[in-house]
C-alpha cells in the first residue's frame, strides 16, 4: 500500500521513466492540470462546507437541484416567419421541450423593420423576423403566455421587442404580472464580442437599468437580464475570461440599477446569467460553481437582506464552436459530453446544440436530436437524483478554487481600470479575447489541439447532409405584406404621439423607455420606428475595428509550412510591387466576427496587408472600399446565412465599381449545396469552417498567381 504521495511519485516515474510532473498540462487558462490530485490539495479551500440551497451555492441555488425538479429544457429556435416559427415551438413542446426561447433575425436584433434596404439578406434567416405586436402576437398564438416562461434573446432593440411581449400578454389576457420568463438585455457583451447594439454605451446602459427598473416594480415573474458569457466563449475566450468579464458585467449591472434608486434586493432576485460549456469537461462543471462563488461574493458588497439576492441561477448552452462541419454526426457526441457538464455544474435551464450547427439551422431531425440528449440525460442516466454529485473531488474542487482566483484577479484588473464600462471602452476584454481566439487558432492549424475527422481521423468523403435552407426573399415579401396591412389599419395620430412621447423619455433622461414604449407598440408603431424614435435621441454606435497581431506568427514561428507560406507571399509582393493586399468584409447585419478576425490577424503575420471592414457593410459599401482602398482580394465571413444573398451582389459592384479583377473569396457557415451556386457568381474559393488558415493563404496565393499570369 501507498505511504504518501512520495511513493506514487517514484512509482509513476519508474511507470513513464521520467518524472510526472511532465504530465502537467497548461489549459489556455494558464491553469496547470496535473496528473493526480489527492486530499492535500484540499487544503485551506474555504468553499468547501456549504450546502445546496445556502450561499454561497457552490452546491447550487436549490437545496434539492434536480432531484426537487429537473433543469429546463430550453431549446434556442428560431426562424422565418413567426408562423412557422410557432408551429415549430408547438411541436417541439409536444415532444418534451419545457420552456420556449426564442431566436429573433438580425434585422430585428438591430432595430431594422423587415423592409429596410440593409436588411435585405438577413430577414428570417438567422432567427424569426418580428416588426410589429402583430408578428408577436402570431408567434405565441395557443401558446399561452401565464404559464409558458419565454426567453427572448434580445439586447439591441429590447426596447420593442419586450413591450411588443407584453401587449400581446396583453392581448391574449395574460396581465404583464403574469409573465414568466428572461429578456437577454445585456449590453456590454454586445460590444465586446456580438455586436448587436444599436446605440453607443451610454444610453444603452439606460436602458438596461429602465427595464432592470420596470420589471422589478411590474414583472415579479420576470427574470430582467441575461448575463452572458456565452457568447465570449464562442469568440474565443477562455473559461476565466468568460467568467470574469460575465461576472464583471454583472456588477455593472447592479451598479446602474442602484443609480436608478432601486434598492438591492428589489431586483437581484431576478438577474440571471448564461454561459457557454465547451469541451473541457469536469473544468466546465467547476466554471459553474466557481461562478456561483463569486457572484455570491461580489454580491455581497451591496449588502443585500435576501438570501435569493446572492444567488446565481444560469441558463447554459452548449458551445457551438466546439462543433465541426466534418463528420457532423461527431457533434451529438460532443453535445452530449457538454450537456452532462453542464448538468454536473448545475444549470437551471439547457439549450443542446443540433449537430448541423455548423452548416446551417437545426432541421426538424437535428433538433429532436438535440432535445433528446437532454431528455435522455434527464431520464436515463440517473444524474437528476443526487444534488452536485461531483462535490467532493478532489481534481473538480481544486478547478472550482483555481478558476475562482484566476476570475477574480481579472476582476480586480477591471475594477482597476473603473469598472466593466470602462474597461469595454478601453477594449481590454476584446483584446484579450481576440488574442485567445488567435492563439486557439494556430494550436488547431499546428495540431496541437486535436478535433476529431478535421485534424485529425479525416474522412476522405463526407457525405453532404439535409439541411434547412429559407428562402429570404419569401418571407421578406411575406413580412413586407403585413407590415404594410398594419400601417394601413392604425391610427397614425396615436402612433406618432407615442412615438413623440418616447422620443422625449430618451431626449430628457426622464421616466422609463419601456413603460413609454408599450403605447407605442400598442398603438401598433413598428420596431423599426420605436428605435428611431430612440435613435434620434442618443445617435448610433460606430465600433472601431483593431486587428490584434503577432499571436499567430509568434505560436508558428519556426515552423516550415509557417516558413514556406511567408516566403511565398514575400515572393508575390515582390511581383506586385508591394504586399497582396486583402480586404476582410463582413455584410449585412451578421455581427459574427471572429472568424474576420482571426483570418485578419493571421494574415497580417503571414505577409498580407489587411484591410479590416467595419462590420455591417452593405456590398455596394464593401465594394466601393475594396476599390478605395486597392485591394486585391476581397474576403467576405459570412456566419448568418445571407451569403447567397449578398456575395453575388458583392461581385456585381466591384465589376462595375473597380474596372479591374478583384478575387472575391468566402467563408464561414456555408453549407456545401451553396458552393455551386457561389462559384457560378464569382466567387473563387469558399472557406468552410474547420478550414487550416496557412491552406487558405496558399491557396490564395495560388489563385493570386494564376491571376497573374492572366494579364
Ligand atoms: C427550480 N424551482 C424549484 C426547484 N428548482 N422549486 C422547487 N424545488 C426545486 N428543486 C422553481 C424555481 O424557483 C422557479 O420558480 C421555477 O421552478 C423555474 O425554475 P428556474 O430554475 O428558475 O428555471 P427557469 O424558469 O428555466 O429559469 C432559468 C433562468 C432563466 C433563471 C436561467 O433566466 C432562463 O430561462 N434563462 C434562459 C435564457 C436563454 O434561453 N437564453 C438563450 C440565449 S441564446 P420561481 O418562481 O422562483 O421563478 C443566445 C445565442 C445567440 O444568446 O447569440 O443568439
Ligand atoms: N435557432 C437555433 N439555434 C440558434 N443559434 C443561433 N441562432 C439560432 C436559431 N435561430 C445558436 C447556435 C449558435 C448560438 C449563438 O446560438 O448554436 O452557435
Amino acid at each position: 500500500m501507498a505511504k504518501d504521495i512520495t511513493d506514487w511519485q517514484k512509482l509513476a516515474e519508474s511507470e513513464l521513466r521520467a518524472s510526472p510532473d511532465n504530465l502537467t498540462w497548461q489549459t489556455p487558462e494558464g491553469i496547470d492540470v496535473k496528473p493526480l490530485y489527492t486530499a492535500a490539495d484540499l487544503d485551506g479551500m474555504d468553499h468547501l462546507d456549504g450546502l445546496p440551497g445556502f450561499a454561497p451555492f457552490v452546491r447550487g441555488p436549490r437545496a434539492t437541484m434536480y432531484a426537487g425538479r429537473p433543469w429546463t429544457i430550453r431549446q434556442y429556435a428560431g426562424f422565418s416567419t413567426a408562423e412557422e416559427s410557432n408551429a415549430f415551438y408547438r411541436r417541439n413542446l409536444s415532444a418534451g421541450q419545457k420552456g420556449l426561447s426564442v431566436a429573433f433575425d438580425l434585422a430585428t436584433h438591430r432595430g431594422y423593420d423587415s423592409d429596410h434596404p440593409r436588411v435585405e439578406g438577413d430577414v428570417g434567416k438567422a432567427g424569426v423576423a418580428i416588426d410589429t405586436v402583430e408578428d408577436m402576437k402570431i408567434l405565441f398564438d395557443n401558446i399561452p403566455l401565464g404559464e409558458m416562461s419565454v426567453s427572448m434573446t434580445m439586447n439591441g432593440a429590447v426596447i420593442p421587442i419586450l413591450a411588443s411581449f407584453i401587449v400581446a400578454g396583453e392581448e391574449q389576457g395574460v396581465p404583464k404580472s403574469a409573465l414568466s420568463g428572461t429578456i437577454q438585455n445585456d449590453i456590454l457583451k454586445e460590444f465586446m464580442v456580438r455586436n448587436t447594439y444599436i446605440y453607443p454605451p451610454e444610453p444603452s446602459m439606460r436602458i438596461v437599468a429602465d427595464i432592470i427598473e420596470y420589471t422589478a416594480k411590474e414583472m415579479p415573474k420576470f427574470n430582467s437580464i441575461s448575463i452572458s458569457g456565452y457568447h465570449m466563449q464562442e469568440a474565443g475566450a477562455t473559461l476565466v475570461q468568460e467568467l470574469a468579464f460575465t461576472l464583471a458585467d454583472g456588477r455593472e449591472y447592479v451598479r446602474a440599477a442602484l443609480a436608478k434608486g432601486l434598492s438591492v434586493d428589489e431586483f437581484a432576485g431576478r438577474l440571471s446569467f448564461f454561459f457557454a460549456i465547451g469541451m473541457n469537461f469536469f473544468m466546465e462543471a467547476a466554471k459553474l460553481r466557481a461562478a456561483r462563488l463569486l457572484w455570491s461574493r461580489i454580491m455581497s458588497e451591496f449588502d443585500p437582506k435576501k438570501q435569493s439576492s446572492l444567488m446565481l441561477r444560469t441558463h447554459c448552452q452548449t458551445s457551438g464552436v466546439s462543433l465541426a462541419e466534418q463528420d457532423p454526426y461527431n457533434n451529438i457526441v460532443r453535445t452530449a459530453f457538454e450537456a452532462m457538464s453542464a448538468v454536473l455544474g448545475g444549470t437551471q435551464s439547457l439549450h443542446t446544440n443540433a449537430f448541423d450547427e455548423a452548416i446551417a439551422l437545426p432541421t426538424e431531425f437535428s433538433a429532436r436530436i438535440a432535445r433528446n440528449t437532454q431528455l435522455i440525460l434527464q431520464h436515463e442516466t440517473g444524474v437528476t437524483s443526487v444534488v452536485d454529485p461531483l462535490a467532493g473531488s478532489y481534481y473538480v474542487e481544486s478547478l472550482t478554487k483555481d478558476l475562482a482566483d484566476k476570475a477574480w484577479a481579472l476582476m480586480e484588473e477591471v475594477e482597476a481600470m473603473g469598472g466593466m464600462t470602462k474597461a469595454v471602452a478601453d477594449g481590454l476584454p476584446k483584446r484579450l479575447i481576440e488574442e485567445a481566439a488567435t492563439r486557439r487558432q494556430a494550436a488547431i492549424d499546428k495540431g496541437e489541439a486535436v478535433i476529431v475527422g478535421v485534424n485529425r481521423y479525416r474522412l476522405e468523403n463526407e457525405d453532404p447532409l439535409d439541411i434547412l435552407d429559407i428562402d429570404n426573399s419569401a418571407v421578406r415579401i411575406a413580412q413586407i405584406k403585413r407590415l404594410a396591412e398594419v400601417r394601413r389599419q392604425r391610427d397614425p395620430k396615436r402612433v406618432a404621439a407615442a412615438l413623440a412621447v418616447l422620443e422625449e423619455a430618451a431626449e430628457t433622461g426622464e421616466g422609463n423607455l419601456l413603460a413609454v414604449a408599450i403605447e407605442a407598440a400598442r398603438a401598433r408603431a413598428t420596431l423599426g420606428e420605436i428605435s428611431d424614435a430612440m435613435r434620434q435621441a442618443f445617435g448610433s454606435h460606430e465600433a472601431t475595428s483593431s486587428v490584434v497581431a503577432d499571436i499567430y506568427a509568434d505560436a508558428y514561428r519556426g515552423e516550415p509550412e509557417f516558413l514556406v507560406l511567408t516566403e511565398r507571399l514575400a515572393k508575390a509582393a515582390g511581383g506586385l510591387g508591394r504586399k497582396p493586399r486583402i480586404l476582410v468584409a463582413k455584410l449585412g447585419q451578421d455581427g459574427h466576427d471572429r472568424g474576420a478576425k482571426v483570418i485578419a490577424s493571421a494574415f497580417g503575420d503571414l505577409g498580407f496587408d489587411v484591410v479590416a471592414g467595419p462590420l455591417f457593410q452593405t456590398p455596394g459599401e464593401a465594394a466601393a472600399m475594396a476599390v478605395r482602398e486597392d485591394v486585391d482580394i476581397v474576403g467576405v465571413s459570412s456566419l448568418a446565412a445571407g451569403h447567397k444573398t449578398l456575395l453575388p451582389q458583392l461581385v456585381a459592384q466591384l465589376r462595375q465599381a473597380a474596372g479591374r479583377d478583384i478575387v472575391v473569396i468566402c467563408g464561414g457557415v456555408i453549407p456545401r449545396q451553396d458552393y455551386d451556386f457561389l462559384k457560378q457568381n464569382g466567387v473563387a474559393a469558399v472557406f468552410g469552417p474547420g478550414t487550416n488558415v496557412i491552406e487558405a493563404a496558399n491557396h490564395i496565393v495560388d489563385i493570386l498567381e494564376g491571376k497573374r499570369r492572366n494579364v
